[in-house]
Formats: C-alpha cells, sequence, structure tokens
C-alpha cells in the first residue's frame, strides 16, 4: 500500500469516479487541479496546482510515494492549450518526481496516440505511433519522456493509454475501447505493487468481446480486467446507423481521427 498518492485531474471525469477506489492503494491521497474538486474523504486533501508551474508541480510530488497522472487536456483543443497542460504539465511532473525520490508514475496517456490505424489492424505496444490529434501527439511525447526518464534516470512509470473511460458505452467504437473505472482502479493497484515495472506501455480496455488491442507484452503485470461492454451492445447497434466509408468510423480514433485541424 502506498504511504500517499498524487492523483492529478482529480476534479475531471476519471479523477472523480476512481477517487473512492483509491482508499485500499494508499493511505493519504493528494487530490490536485486547477478546478476544486468538490467534496472530500478524510483520507483526500485537495491541492490547487496549475501543471505548467514548474515550482508548484515540484511541491505537490514532495512526500509523495505514486503518482496517478490524469491532469490536463482531454480532448483535442487549439496547440497553445495542449502546450501548456499535456506537453509543459507532463514535463513538470517528470521533472518534479526526478527530483523527489522518483515515485512510480502511471501517466494517462491515451488511444489516440495510435488512433490512425485502422479499425480491423490489431495493434500492440511495439506499433509505431500513429496519433490522430495534436492531443494525440501530446500523450506520444508523454510516452517518450517517460522512455527516456526511465533509460536515464531509472524512473518506472507505466504509459497508459486508457481507450474510454465513462460510466458506460456510448456508441459501437466503444464496445471496443470501453474501460469500467473499477479495471483501471484494479490496474492501478498492479502497477503500483508489482516488483519491477520499468516503461511499460499498456492499453486500458475492459474484457470486451470487440478487441483492437494486444496487451501481452504486459501480461507481467498480473492485470486481469473483469467488466466488459458486451452487455450494452445490443441496446447501442440497435440505436446506430455508421457510413463505413467515414473516417471516423474507419480509424480507432473515431471522431478525433475524422476531425480537422482545432484552429480552423
Ligand atoms: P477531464 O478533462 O474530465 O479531466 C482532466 C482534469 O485535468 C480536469 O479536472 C482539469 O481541470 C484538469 N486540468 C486540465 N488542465 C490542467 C492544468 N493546466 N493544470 C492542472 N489541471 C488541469 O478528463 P478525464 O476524462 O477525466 O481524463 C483523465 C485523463 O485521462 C486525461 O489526461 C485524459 O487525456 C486521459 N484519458 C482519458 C480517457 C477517457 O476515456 N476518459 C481516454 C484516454 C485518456
Ligand atoms: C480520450 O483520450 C479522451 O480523453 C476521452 O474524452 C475520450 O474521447 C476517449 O479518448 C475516447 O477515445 O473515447
Amino acid at each position: 500500500m502506498l504511504k500517499h498518492l498524487l492523483l492529478t485531474g482529480a476534479a475531471g471525469g476519471v479523477g472523480q469516479a476512481i477517487r473512492p477506489l483509491l482508499k485500499t492503494m494508499a493511505a493519504t491521497v493528494g487530490a490536485a487541479d486547477i478546478v476544486p474538486v468538490g467534496a472530500l474523504r478524510p483520507h483526500v486533501t485537495y491541492q490547487a496546482c496549475e501543471l505548467a508551474d514548474r515550482d508548484a508541480v515540484s511541491r505537490l510530488i514532495e512526500g509523495v510515494d505514486g503518482i496517478l497522472h490524469l491532469g490536463g487536456i482531454s480532448v483535442e483543443q487549439p496547440f497553445d492549450a495542449i502546450l501548456q497542460a499535456n506537453i509543459l504539465g507532463t514535463y513538470n511532473l517528470f521533472e518534479g518526481a526526478r527530483h523527489h525520490g522518483r515515485p512510480r508514475i502511471i501517466f494517462a496517456s491515451s488511444n489516440h496516440v495510435v488512433g490512425f490505424y485502422r479499425r480491423d489492424e490489431r495493434v500492440d505496444a511495439s506499433a509505431p505511433p500513429r496519433p490522430d490529434s495534436l492531443y494525440g501527439v501530446s500523450k506520444v511525447f508523454g510516452e517518450s519522456l517517460a522512455s527516456l526518464y526511465f533509460d536515464k534516470f531509472g524512473q518506472e512509470c507505466l504509459s497508459l493509454r486508457i481507450g474510454s473511460c465513462f460510466p458506460q458505452p456510448k456508441n459501437p467504437r466503444m464496445l471496443a475501447t470501453w474501460l469500467a473505472v473499477e479495471d483501471l482502479a484494479d490496474l492501478c493497484a498492479c502497477a503500483f505493487s508489482v516488483p519491477r515495472l520499468g516503461h511499460t506501455i499498456i492499453y486500458g480496455m475492459s474484457d470486451n468481446d470487440e478487441v483492437w488491442w494486444d496487451n501481452r507484452a504486459a501480461a507481467f503485470l498480473g492485470w486481469k480486467p473483469q467488466r466488459s461492454s458486451s452487455r450494452w451492445r445490443d441496446e447501442i447497434l440497435a440505436a446506430t446507423n455508421e457510413d463505413p466509408a467515414d473516417p471516423a468510423v474507419i480509424y480507432q480514433g473515431g471522431g478525433f481521427a475524422g476531425s480537422g485541424h482545432p484552429e480552423d
């Protein structure tokens, strides 16, 4: 069990959903965000922090023995916003960790790192990135930083290419990409407790029937997702009429692959 876990992005969708599940993972949790995180349990404290502020991020990491880094821009946005929150913010986080005893990091990467693979392709962690957005590029940056910081400084990190972590899948694409937050919490527990993590890349999806991603290289983590999108399949497919020629349907990244430049 961790002594003190830092959770960035604690006010976001995943941050709010996972907070109640962290109790068995860490004695205390520092819940950081630029906006208030809402009601807190006794073992959780709120820490206001702008990820682009290097000194503030460094202070956050003092006394921490594990980090779940969810904070940042989570969708496609103009480059300057992504630059501050995801590129500078992630750099600041890794630098803070390097200066404060190298607590293990779980980095919320994204399936949009590989969003320009087609849905009929199977990809594993060794596949070259094919980002589908500036947002996806920022996650490639984060994963590269994690690789550098492990090889050069011994900073361990799980780069977790989350599929779609929402209460339930919303469309046919999410029948493949859906990740239940309970499965995410189980994966975090595995990543914090496995004897050696190194820099590992894993895809974050539940035990869905549709499978695009191959996690065999990360089997040593011992993670066995328990939930599945299948209970929503009939309902989702009955309500959908997709155009198979639409890039958002052809590619794994969905609408991120199908959209134009965010500043046009
Ligand atoms: P979200 O957008 O709901 O939450 C992100 C949080 O980060 C927000 O509370 C926001 O205030 C905070 N944040 C943004 N910029 C910041 C800054 N400059 N300084 C400090 N805090 C800042 O996103 P969600 O859905 O909770 O996702 C969490 C993480 O997981 C994100 O990094 C996202 O890219 C990643 N992810 C999420 C997926 C999902 O299906 N929810 C899929 C793939 C990746
Ligand atoms: C992501 O990376 C986003 O953060 C999230 O909002 C969803 O769009 C998700 O990917 C997805 O691909 O469904």
